[in-house]
């Protein structure tokens, strides 16, 4: 056995016990809370100048023109920028791989695609003066007509996406089956709104040398973003975003406004800063899009899905492509074998939609997750049960077999615990006063992702433990559970690991995105800190300075000890300068040797290729949840209030419950700020978005989220990830809005299939 293979048994020997699986409260906790966090904006750069957008009121034609002069004359002003005298950018590919049209990328729009599109900006010494010169930028626009949404006649049937998805013959299997059920669900634009909003500080240190503040999920792709715009190696862009007030999706890419602000820093070779404000982060960053899919499940009379036939649509923007992958959780969940699934975009004049939490999963298990319980309603068997006779034994869309899939000890685990079997199936039966209690169930799931990562691992002279790598933490805990890992395989106490991320200049790491990260940096910083561990233990076996040398084959290290078999030891900053070494440093990743070569390395890290690589895998893997929900909805008024959640999930081993807990309450609180409150509203003349801040755009606060319970059902699935975790950033808002239609519809014996459900649907 390798001293690497003893340590690693030694690892998992701890499970449960060890830093790993301990539920340690959030290492960056203490300085959030003093306020020694730094945010973006809140760096300290010296002469930086304010940048303040100005955006079109019109939401499509084109710009006019601009008069600048006004702007440029009043106080303090620096520059005004549009398209006709900016510095051009080279265009690059967006998220999917789409390239722009044309050989120039310009942040500041000419032809107008939506309401609010960045148009011109103005620098100025301050925040006040550039605000008031923005006001005095007279822009010309001849408007054209808006498709402000798909509910417009105009906006037609939109394209079709290749991502068909076939198997077997649903349309006869559909013909033949004893039971259909047919219908159409929609859910609305939904704005992520991380409470701290978008912005940067962009500095030039030289003509090809850009640091840019900015908040981040993807440190690395958007270092790649600039470099690319504008032309300089990639190591030449330094991107630093230590704390993030979250961004649920909204922030793994530069932006227009980004562009803007690194256009005159580098034009005015000075720092700029630019603060989006709430009103434009409606308009920075598209959301969640509209969606609406057509839904047509076959079965018997008992209850086997015989075909399910799936219709899905999605709001795009009249110029760029956003898919929100609807046929993601109907082609996996259950048994069946005939299916089909198409997918649509539609374009409208709106800014881009993007990923938001659990993108195409969310809405995709929202349509079969209300169809299932459509379904049992009408087979009158109960929907736990359909689900349980429905079980695939593997994967029904590839034939893998599942890496785990606890959904079985997930329903009996939340039904337990919910009092489910108390239920009286029949709608509007169970009642307190004048409320009508509502118990409805719904399933969600998510994909494992695995890209690649880096990571460094210092064992300082004094004992202390440093782990550096560029990924982040949006609030989810990377910087705990990162210093859990390298505390468990260096066998020191956590609070001994400072870990450093968010910055660049740091080992690559992929997206904070598609809930992937836990899982891929634990792998890289375990890897990396056992290989620390050897050089260690080697120190102390073979150093002359050692006092440990020669007295065993091998050497343990545990609560910072480092000791012979028989117990004989001292302590790790004992050994380090009993052997003279300041330092010991090593770097490691999980690239297979192939990619680690490769001069398209960067890529792996820079664009979403990474995590593609999965699809060579052959296992499914997924975390799964229940979700079992009650509701009470008032008789007279039709107001609904979830007032019980008991959710289980397997989401495989929890390197941190406290923080994985966390994660799946934040999934639940969205997930009933979907069902009960967002709505992203427009004005059909304009294009406007007429929601555009937090009083009119609803979001579950305190009021809204009763008590939650959740169980963790998973096991460590070592076929999932290296460190047997699976998903759990994006899992428990997938299928909680369906709960709690379910939930509705079993109170008052309506099926709500447009989101959010409204008071007016009840009355
Ligand atoms: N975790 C764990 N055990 C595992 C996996 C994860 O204990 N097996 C815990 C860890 O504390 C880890 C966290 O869960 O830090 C999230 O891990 P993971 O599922 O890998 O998700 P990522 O780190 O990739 O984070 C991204 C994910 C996504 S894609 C969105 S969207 C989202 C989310 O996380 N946005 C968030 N959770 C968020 N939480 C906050 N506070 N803010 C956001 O913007
Ligand atoms: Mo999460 S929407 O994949 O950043």
């Amino acid at each position: 056995m390798s001293l690497t293979e003893l340590n690693t048994k030694r690892g998992d020997a701890t499970d449960g016990a060890g830093p790993l699986g301990n539920a340690l409260s959030r290492a960056d906790g203490p300085a959030k809370v003093k306020g020694q966090a730094t945010y973006a904006l809140e760096h300290k750069v010296d002469d930086a100048l304010h940048c303040v957008i100005v955006q079109s009121t019109v939401g499509a034609g084109r710009v006019v023109s601009v008069d600048r002069a006004a702007a440029e004359a009043s106080p303090g002003v620096h520059l005004v920028l549009d398209s006709t005298n900016s510095l051009k950018l080279r265009p690059q590919p967006d998220f999917f791989g789409n390239w722009p049209t044309g050989e120039e990328y310009t942040p500041f729009a000419s032809d107008i695609t939506h309401n609010g599109q960045l148009v011109a900006a103005v620098v100025a010494d301050t925040l006040e003066e550039a605000r008031a010169a923005a006001r005095l930028v007279r822009v010309e626009f001849e408007a054209a007509t808006v498709v402000a949404t798909r509910d417009d006649p105009s906006a037609g049937p939109g394209n079709p996406v290749p991502m068909d998805k076939d198997w077997g013959d649903p349309d006869a299997a559909l013909a033949a089956a004893e039971v259909v059920i047919e219908a159409t669900y929609e859910t609305p634009r939904e704005y992520n709104l991380p409470i701290e909003p978008h912005g940067l500080i962009a500095h030039w240190e030289a003509d090809d040398r850009l640091t840019v503040y900015e908040p981040s999920q993807w440190i690395d792709g958007m270092a790649n973003n600039y470099a690319a715009w504008f032309g300089v190696p990639f190591e030449n862009v330094r991107v630093v975003s230590p704390f993030i007030g979250g961004g649920f999706g909204s922030k793994a890419q530069a932006l227009p406004h980004s562009a803007a602000a690194a256009i005159a820093a580098r034009m005015l070779r000075r720092p700029v800063k630019l603060a989006v404000t709430r009103p434009q982060t409606f308009t920075a960053y598209g959301g969640r899009p509209a969606t609406w899919q057509q839904l047509r499940i076959g079965a018997t009379r008992d209850g086997k899905l015989l075909a399910i036939d799936h219709d899905g649509a999605n709001e795009t923007a009249a110029d760029g492509t956003f898919v929100e992958t609807l046929g993601v959780v109907t082609s996996m969940m259950y048994d069946v074998a005939n299916f089909r699934s198409r997918q649509r975009i539609v374009p409208v004049n709106t800014v881009l939609p993007g990923a938001f939490r659990a993108p195409g999963k969310n809405p995709s298990a929202f349509a079969l997750e209300s169809a299932m319980d459509e379904l049992a309603v009408e087979l009158g068997i109960d929907p736990v049960e359909l689900r349980r006779r429905n079980e695939p034994e593997v994967d029904p869309e590839t034939g893998k077999p599942w890496s785990s899939r606890r959904l079985l000890d997930a329903y009996a685990a939340a039904s337990e615990a919910f009092g489910w079997s108390r239920r009286d199936p029949r709608p509007g039966s169970m009642r307190d006063g004048h409320e009508l209690i509502g118990w409805g169930m719904a399933v969600g799931t998510h994909p494992v992702y695995s890209s690649p990562g880096e990571a460094t691992v210092r064992i300082l002279a004094d004992g202390s433990v440093e782990v550096l790598s560029s990924a982040i933490d949006m609030g989810t805990g990377t910087y705990t559970i990162l210093a859990q890992a390298a505390a468990d395989a260096l066998g020191v106490r956590a609070e001994r690991v400072t870990v450093r991320l968010g910055d660049s200049r740091l080992p690559r790491a992929p997206v904070a995105g598609g809930s992937q990260l836990a899982n891929l940096m634990m792998a890289a910083v375990h890897k990396t800190a056992l290989a620390a561990r050897d050089e260690l233990i080697a120190l102390g076996l073979n150093h002359p300075g050692s006092p440990l040398r020669d007295r065993a084959n091998t050497l343990f290290i545990s609560e910072g000890r480092i000791s012979t078999p028989r117990g004989e030891g001292l302590a790790v900053e004992e050994l380090m300068t009993a052997t003279g070494r300041e330092i010991i440093e090593l770097s490691r990743d999980t690239l297979p040797e192939a990619d680690r070569s490769s001069d398209d390395r960067l890529k792996l890290f820079t664009t979403v290729a990474g995590m593609e690589r999965g699809t060579n895998i052959p296992v499914s893997r997924h975390s799964f949840c229940a979700h079992f929900v009650e509701v009470r909805v008032d008789e007279d008024f039709g107001t609904v209030r979830v007032s019980r959640v008991v959710t289980a999930l397997d989401a495989g081993r929890l390197y941190n419950p406290k923080l994985a807990d966390s994660q799946f309450k934040g999934g639940i609180v969205m997930g009933i700020g979907m069902a009960l409150l967002e709505e992203g509203v427009t004005d059909p003349r304009n294009g406007r978005i007429l929601s555009a801040n937090l009083a009119d755009y609803r979001i579950a606060t305190n009021a809204d989220v009763p008590h939650i319970e959740t169980i963790s059902v998973g096991k460590p699935d070592y076929d999932a990830t290296p460190l047997g975790g699976k998903a759990v950033g994006e899992l428990a808002i997938v299928g909680m809005a369906p709960a709690i239609a379910n939930a509705v519809f079993h109170a008052t014996g309506k099926r709500i299939r447009r989101l959010p459900i409204r008071l007016s649907n009840l009355i």
